[in-house]
């Protein structure tokens, strides 16, 4: 985003970076106020849920990842799966 954060998910031993689409609809929700935020990943529904931290699939309650809001210079594993050495 403009003043140099983003949004991330957990990864095995890391973090990932949200494409850079996701991470801006998570950013405009969190600067709203709002308490969770609706993403397409695949075809599928996830929530972001903005008070607890974490994405879930809809109806999935086992697919749970953390997710936070950190700088964009911080180490990372990729963007959206897409792995950076
Ligand atoms: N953006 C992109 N892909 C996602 C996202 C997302 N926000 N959420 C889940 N997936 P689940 P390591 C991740 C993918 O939570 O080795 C990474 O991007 C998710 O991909 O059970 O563990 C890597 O591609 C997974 O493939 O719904 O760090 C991959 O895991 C699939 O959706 C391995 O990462 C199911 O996730």
């Amino acid at each position: 985003t403009e003043d140099g954060f983003q949004w991330y998910y957990e990864g095995r031993n890391g973090w990932w970076q949200y494409d850079d689409r996701t991470s801006q609809d998570i950013e405009d929700a969190f600067k709203k106020g709002d308490k969770s935020c609706t993403i397409l990943v695949a075809g599928y529904v996830y929530i972001v849920d903005l008070e607890q931290l974490v994405q879930q699939r809809q109806n999935e309650p086992t697919r749970c990842r953390r997710v936070k809001r950190d700088l964009a210079t911080i180490p990372k594993k990729g963007v959206a799966g897409l792995r950076i050495e």
